[in-house]
C-alpha cells in the first residue's frame, strides 16, 4: 500500500461521520451535572489506577501480565453507564476500566494486581481475571475471543429464563479473526440472543495494526449485514456518545428481541502490555489521538459549557487520588493466599 492510500485510510477511521455510519448525536443538556461529574470521576479513576499499576509493575508488587486501559476509558465508562443491575458484562484481559466503570471495589481489584488473599479472584487470577459475580460482572478472559461464547451462554440464560436484561461483550480487533468470533455471531443471530457485542476497535492487536491482518478494511460494523445484526458505529473517545450509543442498542435489544454490535474506535495510549516497545507504530499517530484524550477534552468541554468549573474538577480529582492511595495501601498490607489454599476453587474433574 502506498503512504498516499495509508493516510486515507486513517482518514476514514477518524472520521465516524462516513456516511456508512449510524453516528450517535450526543446532547450535552440531556445529563445533569451529577451524571456528567460521575462519569468525569470514573475516567479519571480509570486513568490514575492504571497509572498506579504501571509504577507498582516497575517496582515488582505487581507481576506476570499487565495490559493497560488507559486512552478507552470513555468507551468503558460510557457504554458501563447506560448498562442496569440485571444486565451481564463479560469481557476481555484489558479489564482493570470495565471493573472499575462498575463499581467493582478499588481496594479487591488492585489487591488482585498484587496476588493478595484479599483480592476479587482472592489473588489467584491477577490483572486478567477481575470478577465479581455479586455485580453480575464475569470476567476478564485471557484467551483472545474465549470470552464471546460464554457471553452467548449468559444471554441464553437470561432468555431461557425470561430474565430482564442483556449480556454486553466487550472484545478487542484482534479477536476478530478467531473463528469462534464468527460462530458466536451466526449464533446469537440464529437464536435472538439479548446480546451486545462490543467491539473495542483500538486499531491494533498486540504488534500489527489491523489494516495488516484483516480482509475488508478498518471498519468491522458493515460486516454485520452478513449476519442481519443491527450494528452502529461510535466516537470512542467520546463518552457521551458511547453513552448514548449503548443506551439506544440496549433499548432495541430488548424491544426488537435480537443481538446488537457496536464498533467503538479508540485508542490505547499504551503498549500493549507494560513490556510492549511498540515498534509497529510511530510516536506521531499516538499524538494525535492524545488530542482527543478524554480525561482532558471532557472536564474542558463541561468548563467550557460552565457546567462545572475547574475548583470542582480538582476537587474529584484530589478525592480520586486519594482513593487510590488506600487502594494501593490496601493492597500491599495484604496477606499473601497460603499455599494450602492452592488447589481450592479449582472446577476440574
Ligand atoms: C487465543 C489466543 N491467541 C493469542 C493470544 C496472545 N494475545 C494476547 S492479546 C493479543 C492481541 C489482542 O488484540 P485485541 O483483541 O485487538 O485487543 P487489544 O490488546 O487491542 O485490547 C494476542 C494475540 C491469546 N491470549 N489468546
Ligand atoms: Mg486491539
Amino acid at each position: 500500500m502506498t503512504s498516499k492510500q495509508k493516510i486515507e485510510k486513517n482518514k476514514s477511521f477518524h472520521d465516524i461521520d462516513s456516511k456508512k455510519s449510524r453516528k450517535s448525536n450526543p446532547s450535552i443538556n440531556s445529563l445533569d451535572i451529577n451524571e456528567h461529574l460521575e462519569l468525569f470521576r470514573k475516567m479519571y479513576l480509570i486513568r490514575q489506577f492504571e497509572n498506579a499499576c504501571g509504577q507498582n509493575y516497575a517496582n515488582g508488587n505487581i507481576r506476570g501480565f499487565l495490559h493497560l486501559y488507559s486512552g478507552q476509558e470513555a468507551t468503558g465508562v460510557g457504554a458501563l453507564s447506560s448498562l442496569k443491575d440485571s444486565d451481564y458484562i463479560v469481557t476481555h484481559y484489558r479489564d482493570h476500566g470495565h471493573a472499575l466503570a462498575r463499581g467493582l471495589d478499588v481496594n479487591r481489584s488492585m489487591a488482585e494486581l498484587f496476588g493478595k488473599k484479599t483480592g476479587l479472584s482472592k489473588g489467584k487470577g491477577g490483572s486478567m481475571h477481575l470478577f465479581d459475580a455479586s455485580k453480575k460482572f464475569m470476567g476478564g478472559h485471557a484467551i483472545v475471543g474465549g470470552q464471546l461464547p460464554l457471553a452467548a451462554g449468559l444471554a441464553l440464560s437470561q432468555q431461557y429464563e425470561n430474565k430482564d436484561g442483556i449480556t454486553i461483550c466487550f472484545f478487542g480487533d484482534g479477536s476478530t479473526n478467531q473463528g469462534i468470533y464468527h460462530e458466536t455471531l451466526n449464533l446469537a443471530a440464529v437464536w435472538n440472543l439479548p446480546i451486545l457485542f462490543f467491539l473495542e476497535n483500538n486499531k491494533y492487536g498486540m504488534g500489527s495494526s489491523i489494516d495488516r491482518v484483516r480482509a475488508g478494511g478498518l471498519d468491522f460494523f458493515p460486516a454485520m449485514n452478513t449476519y442481519e445484526i443491527p450494528s452502529m458505529e461510535v466516537d470512542g473517545m467520546d463518552v457521551l456518545a458511547v453513552k448514548e450509543a449503548t443506551e439506544i442498542a440496549r433499548e432495541k435489544i430488548l424491544k426488537d428481541k435480537k443481538p446488537f454490535f457496536i464498533e467503538s474506535k479508540t485508542f490505547r495510549f499504551v503498549g500493549h502490555s507494560y513490556a510492549d516497545g511498540q515498534k509497529y507504530r510511530n510516536q506521531d499517530e499516538v499524538t494525535v489521538w492524545e488530542q482527543k484524550d478524554p480525561i482532558i477534552v471532557y472536564p474542558k468541554k463541561l468548563i467550557e459549557l460552565k457546567i462545572t468549573t475547574n475548583n470542582e474538577i480538582n476537587k474529584i480529582k484530589s478525592e480520586v487520588d486519594n482513593i487510590i492511595s488506600d487502594a494501593i495501601k490496601f493492597a500491599s498490607e495484604s496477606e499473601e493466599p497460603s499455599l494450602n489454599e492452592i488447589y481450592d476453587d479449582i472446577v476440574a474433574e
